[in-house]
């Protein structure tokens, strides 16, 4: 039976994979941990919990140890928006966070996941259909991490045979728990909007386009690449993955089938814009399909359905 820790466990990826992998390993098996101390968090109730500030690198083993972990899910990190305000800090903490963490997983031997992102490539990668292999020169320091962490999984894999492995997860979109300090964040914001006001004003402008990808998606495919047969792993720690290409007006659309009134205006912030613009409009997710059969159930119609519906039940 396998033993999980996860890092960050509630942020935005975190508090729905835990509570999944929960649900398939069993709450004892799932040790939660986070730098907050949140004791009113279900996921601080319903399974071992304990605070853990990643860059702190033996109280990150010593709890590892603890409960004899063997396999590592590190989602502790900061988002690309946050980072570029603050850059040496976001590096310490997604390089430091990353690199006790690997070293935690050697130590002890574990199976290991990290999130890589579309913010790993840059201006000079082609913008559409995004091979797996290519130009990677992010123009932001969250990118600029994630590549590094993409190497460096790489090489524990190659040094000293580390089982890592991890994708590069476009913009999620979840009704459970809200991102913070992304870029694709608005793309959440929108639906709430929609329900409470009938009304959003967009920071990204009309016609940009990112992938995305709905919360059900990501953590199967969290999941099912971390079951994948290793022999058929070719590119290990950052797959390719996407549901859905799209850009604001596409979101206003798909909401006015439900919500007819839906409003939708511009005001643009040159900050998350130029991070947007710097990143690609559609990634080519075939390697990962190949390799471990990556699909996405929900398109950008059927999550909008979804989100609306968890979303009228959780704010009314
Ligand atoms: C962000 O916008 O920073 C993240 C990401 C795409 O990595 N959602």
């Amino acid at each position: 039976m396998k033993k999980i820790l996860v890092t960050g466990a509630l942020g935005q990826i975190g508090s729905e994979l835990t509570a999944r992998l929960r649900d398939s390993y069993g709450a004892d098996q799932v040790v939660a941990t986070d730098i907050r101390s949140d004791k009113n968090h279900r996921l601080t109730q319903s399974g071992p919990y304990e605070t853990l500030d990643v860059t702190r690198a033996k109280d990150f083993f010593d709890i590892a140890k603890k409960y004899e972990v063997d396999t590592i899910i590190h989602l502790a990190a900061l988002l690309s928006a946050t980072a570029e305000t603050k850059p040496l800090f976001a590096w310490n903490l997604n390089m430091g966070g990353l690199v006790n963490a690997l070293e935690v997983a050697r130590e002890l031997g574990c199976q290991f996941f990290t999130p890589s992102s579309i913010g790993a490539f840059g201006p000079e990668t082609p913008k559409d259909h995004t091979p797996q292999v290519t130009i990677q020169r992010p123009a932001t320091i969250y990118g600029v991490s994630k590549v590094s962490g993409e190497l460096l999984c790489d090489y524990y894999y190659s040094k000293f045979g580390l089982d890592t492995r991890g994708v590069r997860f476009p913009g999620l979109i979840s009704y459970v728990s809200p991102p913070g300090g992304g870029t694709t964040d608005y793309a959440v914001d929108i639906y709430y909007e929609a329900i409470l006001k009938g009304h959003y004003t967009s920071y990204i402008a009309p016609g940009t386009y990112m992938d995305m990808m709905y919360m059900p998606d990501a953590l199967k495919a969290v999941i099912d690449v971390m079951e994948a047969d290793p022999a058929k792993l070719i590119h290990r720690n950052a797959y390719n993955i996407t549901a859905m290409s799209v850009e604001p007006e596409d979101f206003h659309k798909e909401i006015r089938k439900h919500i007819p009134d839906f409003k939708l205006d511009y005001a643009v912030d040159p900050a998350r814009q130029a991070i947007a613009d710097s990143w690609p409009n559609s990634l080519d997710p075939s390697d990962a399909v190949e390799e471990w059969g990556f699909s996405a159930d929900f398109d950008l119609a059927k999550m909008t359905v979804d989100m609306l519906d968890k979303l009228q039940t959780k704010l009314h």
